[in-house]
């Protein structure tokens, strides 16, 4: 069977190694036909198909091969391209990293900037809190400043005004009108001065002259007194007590009757107590006077009645309407009756004012003055 088989494979070794060995088809052929001669016909019939698909697979190999090739070449080129692609990638990413960091940068110096600004606008804050603290205290200082010279401007203006409007004395002087009089440490009160009824110096505590103002009054009018200087007026008890108490006055009594008579009587030690006792007439001290008898002598010690308060020694009040009608040191109820009510003409009334007991007068003023030294 070797021996069969041996020559077969021999030409097909070589026609094998001819057909690699030859570089294209001709030669290919050529040796083929060598290969058929010296093969012999009949072998080379039976692996010519097998030879043939050789040379194909060869020929596609080679084609496959030139493939590969131009896809490596490719795949370089497209490497290089991303290469190149990154690089410009990565470039792009560094230079805006780079402004990043730029930006950090520049942020980092602005808030830094602004900390040291606030710092400076908390310690400002600070500053101004405290210089807003010092002015609120100077501000409350200013104005208890201002409210105490407001006070004080107050106070003396009212004494400026007080001095301007009228001088303050402890008694009437010469000059006769309208003054401000202070007797005591009680205040200062308005008083008609007289210097021309009965010489210089006086002062008017009772008048009646035009019959315009009432004299039945009650208690509370009598202490404080009541009327016009320019008409009839009572000055008023307490006021009265206040200038006898302070110091010895004496007293003038005018009296002026519908015929055009004028009388008068004085007496040298003229005083009246005090609320507390009624505003008794405590003391009146000698007499003298034009007027024939002394009607006032009998209302010493007797304290003063009005129509709501009745002090005298009679069943009734002396004071009433129907009774004298005034405000008096009324007893049982006496001869004088100065305060009561004024009638325009000579009449006889128990109410008129009268000082001999009944005959009505046109004209009465009651004066006193502090004694003079060594009366
Ligand atoms: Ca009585």
């Amino acid at each position: 069977m070797k021996s069969v088989l041996f020559p077969y494979v021999l030409c097909l070794s070589l026609m094998l190694i001819l057909a690699e060995t030859q570089a294209n088809e001709n030669e290919s052929c050529v040796a083929i036909r060598i290969a058929e001669e010296q093969c012999g016909e009949h072998t080379f019939k039976a692996v010519r198909p097998l030879l043939k698909y050789i040379h194909q697979m060869k020929e596609e190999m080679e084609n496959n091969n030139n493939k590969i090739e131009g896809k490596d070449r490719e795949i370089k080129q497209l490497q290089q391209k991303l290469a190149a692609r990154n690089e410009d990638l990565i470039a792009e990413q560094k230079a805006q990293i780079d402004l990043y960091k730029q930006s950090i940068k520049e942020l980092t110096n602005n808030v830094l900037f602004i900390k040291e600004e606030m710092g400076r606008l908390i310690s400002n804050a600070l500053k101004i809190q405290d210089y807003e603290e010092q002015l609120e205290k100077q501000k409350k200082s200013i104005d208890q400043q201002a409210q105490q010279i407001s006070e004080l401007n107050n106070e003396i203006n009212k004494k400026l005004k007080s001095h301007e409007e009228k001088p303050v004395y402890g008694k009437c002087t010469d000059t006769p009108g309208i003054h401000k009089i202070k007797p005591d440490q009680g205040p200062p009160f308005d008083a008609l001065c007289d210097s021309t009824t009965a010489g210089p110096g006086w002062m008017v505590i009772q008048q009646r002259i035009n019959g315009r103002e009432d004299f039945y009054r009650n208690w509370a009018t009598y202490r404080e007194g009541f009327g016009s200087f320019d008409g009839d007026f009572f000055l008023g008890l307490e006021k009265i007590h206040r200038l006898t108490r302070a110091q010895p006055h004496e007293l003038y009594i005018h009296m002026e009757g519908f015929d055009g008579d004028i009388k008068y009587r004085r007496y040298d030690q003229f005083g009246i107590s005090g609320e507390e006792d009624q505003y008794t007439l405590i003391s009146l001290g000698e007499s003298e006077g034009s007027a024939k008898y002394d009607y006032f002598e009998c209302h010493k010690d007797k304290k003063f009645t009005t129509f709501d308060r009745d002090n005298d020694n009679y069943h009734r009040n002396c004071a009433s309407r129907d009774e004298r009608g005034g405000g008096w040191w009324y007893d049982y109820c006496g001869f004088s009756n100065l305060n009561g009510k004024y009638y325009d003409y000579k009449v006889s009334k128990v109410d008129a004012i009268f000082w001999d007991g009944i005959t009505s007068l046109k004209t009465v003023k009651m004066l006193i003055r502090p004694k003079s030294k060594g009366k």
